[in-house]
């Protein structure tokens, strides 16, 4: 087997690999290759440096110490650092959902060169958070939209005014249990206190403050992020995209934007089809001026606008390997610092655009929501002059663009189901009380170099259409889902199951649904709560036949998204475990005890068609509670057997 292929299943991606490898360039693999082996203490959760009497290490096998200086126990120090880790995805997440809110709050006081693309949704949004918009104009609610938006992050007391979206039953639950979050940034801080040396030293009460942290990410700042982001660019519906390498285009100038907040890709695609540098571009030699993506940005900016989006998170060295990247901008999360070294190799400029990320030697374009447009420009027009400098005989585009469809929202699947005249979310629950559906399934999260790219992504999803589960899929899993064409609504739909089958075929959907990036993880919240108010699958989230799958994640959001999907109810898989094994008895609280406590657990499995079933046993254990219907055509197929 050819070496790049064990890497990743995308022939693009291989062919790029194979480049590097002959060029001597050194990609995440290579790196991670020498890494090898990794700190098995670091793995276990076994390693804490949070003060300077350590660090210290325990000893799995109970051979050497098994506390630290302080006393810590392997409990205490894992759980500790799940709970940081917790604070820090949900900061980026939530941290992504403030910059958008100031945005709105700019543009409702008119200043900045944004606009409010969805005022249906500006309402609606309006009423979650108690403002009654009758008889308001739309910059005045926006604003105070915007304010309330805001206020949620520093709120002292009370709860998060979005938990009410979820059912009651689970929001008593989040009460009872002390979890429910009070305000965004408030759960971090007390997060991080509780971190320090010398607080908490109770597994299980880390535990409940990172349920508490995450969910004040996923009802918090996610949310937000999500919300806002739909009044001010439009919320997506479905549209025809594409995906791959092949986004980045060797006759006209490319600029690459990587990383998660859309405020800046936004202008840049608008600067795009500015005909002023339109006719730069031409001059300078170019056919026209091509954005892609990479990453969230690229699914922000795909499913509103069909931007086509060149990959996922392990294609960021391998988009610059095509030598005709004239720019890449990268904002916060998810961008590697190699790629500093990397775009030395070829004519590529990086340009980094936040005050939160900047490198070294790297050129920083600091983007400022005021100026968005002219800065937006300032980088077309570095991209043109870049272009001027391109090796004509270093370009080297792989592979073919796939075709996909994108842009599910939680309110989009409303219409979807219920047709035009009764939104409703009526015939999926009775296409799973009827045992057509098994039950949903959200698969997420990242690339991992540990892990062949896609191959756990979208070897999982098959084994789930073809068991009749209906599939939602967000940031870099839906990119690998539509790299083989598992977005393509006619080649899922002949993989699907056969009641799957039919579901699909009576309301028009396809069995396997982009939802968006991470940030509208969210969407997939509300829609299980929509499911639990439409009736007939039970009172609470946790009574649903339904589960989420992170089969290659990395990122320290993977866990915070994991931990807030376990406490509103929904089981998780995630391929790696997290680094808590040599902690027993936070382990044995992760993977089962919590269960008692919010009725869902996590688990791990490498194997993504052994995690398929799993999660299909899952869906099976929470349709017989529930008294369901068997799956109709294993039944039958049972019988004529
Ligand atoms: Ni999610 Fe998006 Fe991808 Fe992982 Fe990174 S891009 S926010 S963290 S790697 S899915």
């Amino acid at each position: 087997m050819n070496p790049a292929e064990k890497r990743s299943i995308d022939p693009a991606s291989q062919a790029m690999l194979t480049r590097a490898a002959k060029e001597k360039v050194p990609t995440a693999w290579d790196r991670l290759e020498a890494m090898r082996p990794q700190c098995g203490f670091g793995q276990l959760g076994l390693c804490c440096t949070f003060c300077e009497m350590g660090p210290c290490r325990v000893d799995p096998f109970g051979e050497g110490a098994v506390v630290g200086v302080c006393g810590a126990d392997a409990d205490t120090i894992a759980a500790r650092q799940i709970l940081r880790k917790v604070a820090v995805g949900g900061s980026a997440h939530s941290d992504h959902g403030r910059t958008t809110a100031m945005t709105l709050l700019q543009t409702a006081e008119g200043h900045g060169d944004y606009s409010i693309k969805d005022e249906k949704k500006l309402r609606q949004v309006a009423r979650y958070f108690g403002i009654d918009p009758e008889g308001k104009e739309t910059r005045a609610l926006a604003k105070a939209v915007a304010q309330a938006a805001l206020g949620q992050f520093g709120n002292q007391e009370g709860e998060l005014i979005f938990l009410k979206r979820a059912p009651e039953t689970r929001q008593k639950l989040w009460r009872e249990l002390g979890i429910a979050p009070r305000g965004i940034d408030r759960e971090v801080v007390t997060a991080l206190h509780q971190t320090h040396m010398g607080v908490d030293a109770d597994y299980v009460s880390l535990m409940k403050q990172s349920m508490r942290t995450a969910l004040a990410d996923g009802w918090g700042g996610s949310m937000i992020a999500t919300d806002l982001q739909d009044i001010l660019f439009g919320s997506p519906e479905p549209l025809r995209a594409k995906t791959n390498l092949a986004a980045i285009k060797a006759d006209k100038v490319n600029i690459v934007v990587h990383g998660h907040e859309p405020v800046l890709s936004e202008m840049i695609a608008e600067a795009s089809r500015d005909q002023e540098l339109l006719a730069k571009a031409k001059e300078a030699g170019a056919e026209g001026i091509q954005i892609s993506g990479l990453c969230c940005t690229a699914n922000e900016i795909l499913m509103r606008h069909g931007i086509p989006s060149a990959g996922s998170f392990l294609h960021q060295e391998l988009a610059v390997m095509t030598g005709a990247v004239d720019v890449m901008t990268v904002d916060v999360q998810c961008w590697m610092p190699a790629l500093k070294d990397l775009t030395e190799h070829f004519h590529t400029r990086l340009v980094t655009t936040s005050n939160r990320a900047k490198q070294l030697g790297t050129h920083h374009i600091e983007f400022h929501e005021e100026h968005a447009l002219e800065t937006a420009k300032e980088i077309i027009n570095l991209a043109i002059e870049s272009f001027k400098n391109r090796q004509p005989d270093r370009v080297e585009v792989p592979g073919v663009e796939v075709d996909m469809i994108a842009g599910f929202t939680a309110e989009y699947i409303y219409k979807m189901l219920g047709g035009r005249f009764r939104p409703s979310y009526r015939p999926l629950n009775n296409g799973i009380m009827e045992g057509r559906l098994r039950g949903v399934v959200g698969v997420v999260g990242c690339e991992n170099p540990r892990v062949c790219q896609g191959y756990a992504h979208t070897e999982l999803i098959r084994e789930l259409i073809a068991n009749d589960v209906l599939v939602v899929t967000s940031g870099c899993s839906a990119t690998a889902a539509a790299r083989v064409k598992l977005l393509q609504p006619e080649t899922a739909f002949q993989m699907a199951g056969r009641g799957l089958q039919e579901i699909c075929e009576a309301v028009g959907i396809p069995p396997v649904l982009h939802v968006g990036a991470c940030v509208d993880n969210s969407r997939i919240l509300i829609a299980c709560s929509n499911m639990v108010l439409e009736g007939g699958l039970g009172n609470d989230i946790s009574d649903l036949p339904v589960a989420g799958v992170a089969p290659e994640w990395m990122s320290e959001k993977a866990i915070t998204i994991g931990w807030y999907a376990v406490a509103s109810g929904i089981s998780v898989w995630f391929g790696d475990p997290l680094p808590i094994l040599g902690a027993p008895g936070l382990t044995q609280f992760t993977t089962h005890d919590v269960d008692k406590m919010v009725g869902a657990h996590w688990s791990f499995e490498a194997d993504p068609i052994r995690c398929a079933h799993q999660v299909i046993a899952h869906l099976n254990a929470k349709r017989e509670a529930l008294k369901l219907r068997p799956m109709m055509y294993e039944t039958q197929d049972a019988a004529a057997g």
